[in-house]
């Protein structure tokens, strides 16, 4: 039999093979749930925050060996969630498989349409992503598996949700905890050490415990120290408005100080910032106390986008992008909108 030379030999297309999981690395239900998709199905891994969530998107969709693509632990706005659509549109015509896993509020159009070119959507407001990629995909997870998905739980306070709750029975209350943390500082002290966050995402999917990778104890102590810190200085610094207090932050993250504003107001909520020099923004972050009624995620999402910025989240923990010049306008907005 003569093989016919045919033009697709010579102008093959680039074969297909790639697996992407793209997921959050501010926060352990990020991590942890890039570490599930790579135990369960290998490949590789991208983190972003939520800044850089789209131009990674669009990197990894303009790769034409794309085949499967996850999306774990990445929260829509209403700045972003019809380019979103329109990128995994384009995706989904070229073939390439998506599943999108996540537990923040989504707009229910946005849904409808991403059902509608059949992105596989794991999406449950009442646990967190990591318990979520667990529970879908724990024939294919090692036992340790449990645990990954626990710390994350913990640490996005889901740990009281049915699922969570179940898994964390399954461990000592102390070793989750304090797992949970030191897992949590070294993610938090390393944002800007984006080898590290991959390097724990590696370890993880090695089934390591916490206290088994090196030195993470030690640097969790170095984070404490600095929390310390942050605590006296948000005492003396924060300053307070009729429905809201909030602080700036130089040299050091906002989400680390948001729950001592919270706490040390008495208000109902904290807001912490920190301008990001080089982009002429400020990073926000908001929590609601227990007694706070009002949805602060969608406040924060529609707000934010009205100011030219971006936001959104949960209803008691949310964050925003926030341009220089709006910043004072998008306090005083936000604390009329908390009555
Ligand atoms: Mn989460």
């Amino acid at each position: 039999m003569v093989l016919k030379k045919t033009k697709t030999t010579t102008k093959a297309k680039p074969k297909k093979l790639k697996l992407v999981c793209l997921s959050h690395k501010e926060d352990a239900d990020g991590i942890s749930s890039a570490a599930l998709i790579r135990q369960a199905f290998g490949g590789d891994t991208v983190l972003v925050d939520y800044p850089g969530q789209m131009e990674s998107l669009e990197k990894i969709a303009s790769d034409d060996k794309l085949k499967t693509l996850f999306i774990c632990d990445l929260g829509l706005s209403k700045k972003n969630q019809d380019e979103f659509v329109q990128i995994l549109t384009k995706l989904r015509k070229r073939h390439v498989s998506i599943t999108y896993i996540d537990h923040h509020p989504i707009n229910s159009k946005i849904r409808k349409q991403l059902e509608k070119i059949s992105v596989k959507m794991i999406h449950d407001v009442n646990e967190c992503t990591s318990v979520l990629v667990y529970t879908k995909f724990k024939s294919k997870l090692n036992e340790h598996a449990i645990f990954v998905a626990v710390c994350a739980a913990i640490t996005d306070y889901m740990d009281d949700r049915p699922i969570g709750s179940k898994l964390l029975q399954m461990f000592d209350r102390q070793f989750a905890l304090i797992s949970a943390t030191v897992l949590t500082y070294n993610i938090v002290g390393h944002q800007k050490d984006p080898d590290y966050l991959l390097y724990l995402v590696e370890e993880l999917t090695e089934s390591k415990y916490p206290h088994e990778i090196p030195n993470t104890y030690e640097f969790a102590q170095i984070q404490v120290e600095k929390l310390a810190q942050i605590m006296t200085k948000v005492k003396k610094g924060m300053k307070i408005m009729k429905n809201l207090a909030y602080m700036e932050l130089s040299d050091s993250g906002a989400s680390g100080a948001v729950n001592f504003v919270l706490g040390f107001s008495d208000k109902d909520v904290g807001v912490a910032f920190k301008e990001r020099v080089d982009h002429g923004i400020y990073a926000v972050s908001i929590r609601g106390s227990k007694d706070c009624k009002f949805p602060l995620g969608n406040i924060v999402n529609t707000l934010a986008t009205d100011l030219g910025g971006s936001g959104g989240g949960h209803n008691k923990a949310c964050g925003a992008v926030i341009p220089k010049s709006k910043m004072m306008t998008f306090l005083k907005e936000f604390n009329k909108k908390l009555h």
